[in-house]
């Protein structure tokens, strides 16, 4: 364990980490998520437990919620779920019955397993109907969505995605829910730091539910989280415990009261900023390095970089960057040829890189980095010469460590 622990602290260190859905939580979070709360059963809410010794638990979950109704502007939230998929489950439990129809985005063009693919368990349990994106703008078409609602008349409508580099528009969501007679779901997993800083459209006045991860833009600890109106309150809380779960996580959830409180200060809108630029400008490098980005580039944290024609798929693609000291993941591209594990798309992000204080000029870098090897996949001295230069880079912006 001790070697593990030492091997990927430095692993962070020495990577540049372009994984769109992790970043670096500070050592405040760390300490909340390491800390006693780990030790204590805490099954029930705030005044209502099933276990003695719960008056500090109490105040945790209280203070947390409070934060991130005011981080978001929401009447109600269960900061509960252990995990983005659980947060959808408890949304999807508090009044779906089995066999009802929902309406989501494809997975194989930015949406996620949890809304309705068929090895999940919301694909095995609903009547799942999917949206997409228009072939020729790769943007979300909803005006397809909107016929597949008025046809299939789904209880419920999701919008949100997990590989879509572009705006969502929650308004035009919630008038094609509306016209169903659907209630909306927001899973904005990955543009929630973004919403909680006012720089991506807030979908808590269009959808009843907003769920989202803590981890990814927010820069909280791993975990879930469900915003709703009041009048789904109670629903969503029995959903959450005693629904699908037991005792909650309290370290995760003292770990997401610290990341709120971080999330409140005026410094996080401006590292929102910074990550909606670097994405920006590693658009800009790639497209200058001739590659082609899905839609064209990208409005938020993140990109699809295209590589049919570049004679590599996805998964070559993140193995030969990896050995050149570059994270990322290999991602299906809307109407993809490949299957899942091999891919014509990379997926690129900008929230830990930014977080570690880089900025436009490293971008450029990284752009020309990944097109040298993406040109030379195959070619030692070119991977290794690159490993040597991102490893120079990193050691300028250390995360944890101390120079
Ligand atoms: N696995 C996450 C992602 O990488 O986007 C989604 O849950």
């Amino acid at each position: 364990m001790a070697e593990a622990f030492a091997g990927e602290l430095a692993r962070q260190e020495e990577e540049i980490n372009l994984i769109a859905s992790e970043n670096y939580a500070s050592p405040a979070v760390l300490a909340a998520a390491g800390s006693v709360f780990t030790n204590k059963y805490a099954e029930g809410y705030p005044g209502r437990r099933y276990y003695r010794g719960c008056r500090w638990m109490d105040r945790v979950e209280e203070l947390a919620r409070t934060r991130v109704r005011k981080l978001f502007g929401a009447e109600h939230s269960n900061l509960q779920p252990h995990s983005g998929s659980q947060a959808n489950m408890a949304v999807y439990f508090s009044f779906l019955q089995p066999g009802d129809t929902i309406l989501t985005m494809n997975l194989d063009q930015g949406g996620h397993l949890s809304h309705g693919h068929k090895i999940n368990f919301s694909g095995q349990l609903y009547n799942v109907i999917s949206y997409g994106v228009c072939p020729d703008t790769e943007l979300i078409d909803y005006e397809a969505a909107a016929r597949l609602a008025r046809e299939h008349r789904p209880r419920l409508v999701v919008a949100g995605a997990s590989a879509y580099p572009r705006t969502i528009d929650f308004p035009r969501f919630r008038r094609i829910a509306d016209e169903a007679g659907a209630r909306l779901l927001a899973d904005v997993a990955h543009i929630a730091g973004l919403i909680a800083t006012g720089l991506h459209p807030d979908p808590v006045p269009s959808a009843e539910f907003v769920t989202f991860t803590t981890h990814k833009t927010l820069r909280g600890p791993r975990g879930g989280a469900v915003l709703c109106r009041e009048e789904f309150a109670g629903k969503i809380d029995r959903a959450v415990f005693p629904g699908i779960q037991g005792g909650p996580l309290m370290q995760q959830i003292a770990a997401k009261a610290v990341a709120f409180q971080e999330a409140l200060q005026p410094e996080f809108r401006e590292y929102q900023k910074r990550v909606i630029k670097n994405c920006r400008a590693l658009a800009a490098a790639l497209i200058g390095e001739g590659f082609r980005l899905v839609s064209g580039g990208s409005d938020n944290h993140l990109l699809l970089v295209d590589l049919r024609g570049r004679g590599i798929d996805g998964r070559e693609a993140e193995e030969a960057l990896e050995r050149a000291g570059i994270c990322c993941n290999r991602n299906l591209i809307p109407f993809d040829p490949l299957p899942a594990k091999r891919t014509s798309g990379l997926r690129l992000g900008t929230p830990a890189v930014t977080t570690r204080g880089m900025g436009e000029g490293e971008m450029e870098s990284i752009g020309r980095w990944i097109a040298e090897v993406l040109s030379r996949p195959g070619d030692g001295p070119t991977l290794a010469r690159v490993k040597k230069e991102t490893r120079d880079l990193v050691r300028r912006f250390p995360v944890y460590r101390k120079n």
